[in-house]
């Protein structure tokens, strides 16, 4: 057999393909500040919120940045009135977009407590969904799914057999069908989202974007498999030496090229609205949601999120 014949061959693609990275930006503490916007909008989701502009979640400490960490939180002392505005949080948007990347989050906390929807996703809003939705991290009311999801325009679907440790929920990633829910993938450890996540000093979120695949991966804070590339942010990094991801989504009848375009990353945290909302009871929590978010405002004390960094690397 003449194997050899074949090597030549065999290395050059491995190097085509070799996942080598160089580190492009690396937002820490206060450089959230400088090239990220405080988008002061209506939720787009319906949720019972207020975002404000920077100016005022600096000055009303929803904002709050040292050397080493950025805090995002919604208000939680002021009881509304149910005729106001919502209760005052923060969308926090990337001032730049991305198309092939790969996106590291070292996250301490998120935002936990019955109405709460955070979410650590990319997209480019104006374009919706043409250019496409990544969800890193999402979910509501404390509860399933920690969930990673792609929302596009029509005519992209996920195969039902995938090598990921996560479980798909659906495999149709129009946002057009079953009510929007994309096509999503449920991590297989409970401390991947909320309470269980915050417990354990949460961990790192990480998401590869090319036109063959997007794959996104979850690791604890204590799994001592992390890779140094995560926790370190070294300049170069090898997604090959990463493992299994969580969730996987190949380009086998997704044409990811012409379903994702430039995209924005963005944190979240929004309040009842057509997630959380709509599943607040299921969830197990009491009442009516807006009157819930109006009348308990030290419900939210642990609604916030602690970010140790995000890295990205092209
Ligand atoms: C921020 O919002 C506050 C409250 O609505 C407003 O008074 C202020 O002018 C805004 N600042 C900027 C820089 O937009
Ligand atoms: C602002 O929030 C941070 C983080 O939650 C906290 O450590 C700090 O004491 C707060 N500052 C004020 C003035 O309340
Ligand atoms: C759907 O996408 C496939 C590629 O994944 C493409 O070949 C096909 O033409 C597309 N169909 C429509 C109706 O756009
Ligand atoms: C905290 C939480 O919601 N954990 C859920 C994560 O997803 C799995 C299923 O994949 C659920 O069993 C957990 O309850």
């Amino acid at each position: 057999m003449s194997f050899t014949k074949f090597l030549p061959l065999a290395c050059f693609i491995s190097a085509v393909y070799a996942a080598t990275y160089s580190l492009s930006d690396n937002w820490i503490g206060p450089g959230f500040l400088n090239t990220w916007t405080h988008e002061n909008i209506a939720d787009p989701t319906n949720g019972r919120v207020n975002y404000v502009n920077e100016t005022t979640a600096l000055s009303l400490n929803l904002t709050y940045v040292t050397d080493d960490t950025l805090i995002m939180r919604c208000d939680d002392t002021t009881v509304l009135s149910a005729s106001g505005p919502g209760r005052n949080s923060v969308r926090l948007r990337s001032d730049k977009t991305y198309t092939t990347h790969v996106a590291v989050f070292d996250i301490r906390h998120m935002p936990q407590g019955c109405a709460t929807w955070p979410a650590a996703w990319e997209t480019l809003e104006s374009d919706w969904p043409n250019s496409g939705e990544i969800d890193i991290l999402e979910g509501a009311n404390d509860v399933s799914p920690n969930q990673s999801t792609l929302h596009t325009s029509a005519n992209c679907t996920m195969p039902a057999t995938r090598t990921q440790t996560g479980t798909a929920t659906t495999n149709d990633c129009y946002g057009g069908d079953n009510n929007n829910a994309g096509c999503g993938v449920q991590a297989p450890t409970t401390d991947s989202y909320g309470p269980n996540f915050n417990e354990n000093g949460g961990g790192w979120y990480a998401m590869e974007r090319t036109t063959d695949f997007i794959q996104i991966w979850f690791w604890a804070r204590n799994d001592a498999s992390v890779p140094f590339d995560v926790s370190s942010g070294p300049a170069q990094i090898d997604t090959d030496t990463w493992g299994e991801p969580t969730a996987y989504f190949p380009n086998t009848d997704c044409d990811l090229a012409s379903h994702f375009g430039e995209n924005n990353i963005i944190f979240d945290l929004t309040l009842c609205g057509d997630l959380a909302g709509a599943v607040f009871n299921s969830d197990g929590c009491p009442g009516d949601c807006v009157t819930y978010v109006n009348d308990n405002p030290s419900a939210f004390t642990n609604a916030y999120w602690d970010i140790g960094f995000v890295r990205v690397y092209q």
